[in-house]
């Protein structure tokens, strides 16, 4: 191979941090280190992830270790990397964890300043199916003299500071954003054990025809949802009908979507009046990438989703996230709904 083909100048998580950090002079650099401490536990976590399909199907390490512990669950090994990980950067005043039904105070470091909101394992339900996994997370920084009570996190996602997902596949990979930026992909390279910027920029495209819903809760959804699947599956003016792509697991839906385009929906129906989808690290993350890739994220009440506070740290939310113009289809149809 010509040396003219190799790149030699890779853009890792870490420069790309360093790099962020330079664009604001008044930063601390504690943020710079809460994403290193971030950084990390999604190596961690795609680590163990390998291994454990290894050891499920090989019983390698058989099902205890050596002081007699059953083996973790890989939910409760995710949750465990992820929250001894921000502990440890001194940078984190509170988490929340789907895996922790309260908060997680780190009250060693009183005078933290940032708040982290976490999925660390989503879609683990799937892992045995070998289909990808992922953390999704959210970063707030909290007011002057908040203690990081419960309050200071039922917080809107318009007051994300940053958020993103990884999706442990073949090799990993992690979508992040910053509050008012790009969002930027990065591949991990297992042989370096860095993040490698591999999708600067990435854009939503504005439409495609593609859907992703779990059509086997159509018996509960409301009409406008099935007047607006149904205008896909039927078309009247003549369009060829949209594709049907469910994974079943969040970041590889979101993933695909954010890529090729399409919608993504998890609508609140009348078997699940608030949705299923959490609003804190699963919706509003999620809907700042989709924003800053230039997409849109809406409830079932079309409210843009990055509004929406919750009542709870666990509190749920129908969402439609995806193209521009496929969720505008969606508010377009609702409206004909409106009283
Ligand atoms: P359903 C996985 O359990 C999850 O939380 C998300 O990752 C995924 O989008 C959704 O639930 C799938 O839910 O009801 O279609 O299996």
């Amino acid at each position: 191979v010509g040396t003219e083909t190799i790149n030699t100048d890779i853009v890792t998580l870490t420069r790309f941090l360093t790099e962020e950090q330079a664009k604001h002079k008044e930063a601390t650099g504690d943020f710079t280190l809460l994403c290193h401490a971030l950084q990390f536990s999604f190596k961690s976590i795609a680590y163990f992830i390998r291994r454990a399909t290894l050891i499920n199907l090989t019983g390698l390490a058989g099902s205890s270790n050596t002081t007699g512990d059953d083996q973790k669950k890989l939910d409760i090994i995710g949750d465990d990397i992820f929250i001894a990980a921000m502990r440890s950067s001194g940078r984190v005043r509170v988490l929340v964890s789907e895996e922790q039904e309260k908060i997680i105070s780190f009250d060693e470091h009183p005078d933290a300043r940032y708040a982290v909101v976490c999925d660390p394992i989503d879609g683990s339900s799937n892992l045995d199916a070998g289909v990808s996994v992922g953390t999704i997370f959210g970063i707030f920084k909290l007011e002057e003299g908040a203690t990081g009570t419960e309050a200071d996190l039922l917080k809107p996602g318009t007051e994300l500071v940053a958020s993103g997902f990884t999706m442990y596949g073949a090799s990993a990979m992690l979508v992040i954003t910053m509050k008012g930026g790009s969002v930027n992909g990065f591949t991990l390279d297992n042989a370096l054990g860095e993040f490698i910027l591999s999708h600067p920029n990435m854009r939503c495209p504005q439409s495609r025809a593609i859907y992703s819903v779990n059509e086997g809760n159509s018996l509960y959804w409301e009409d406008p949802v099935k007047e607006y699947v149904n205008s896909l599956k039927y078309p009247t003016e003549g369009g060829k009908p949209y594709s049907a792509r469910y994974i079943g697991s969040m970041v590889a839906d979101a993933y695909r979507t954010l890529l090729y385009g399409g919608i993504f929906a998890y609508p609140a129906d009348k078997k699940s009046a608030k949705g299923k989808l959490r609003i804190l690290y699963e919706c509003a993350p999620m809907a700042l990438v989709f924003e800053n890739a230039g997409g849109q994220a809406i409830d079932s009440h079309m409210r843009r989703m990055l509004e929406v506070v919750p009542e709870h740290i666990h509190d749920r939310s129908g969402i439609f996230l995806g193209s521009y113009n496929e969720v505008q289809k969606v508010i377009d149809i609702h409206k004909k709904y409106e009283k």
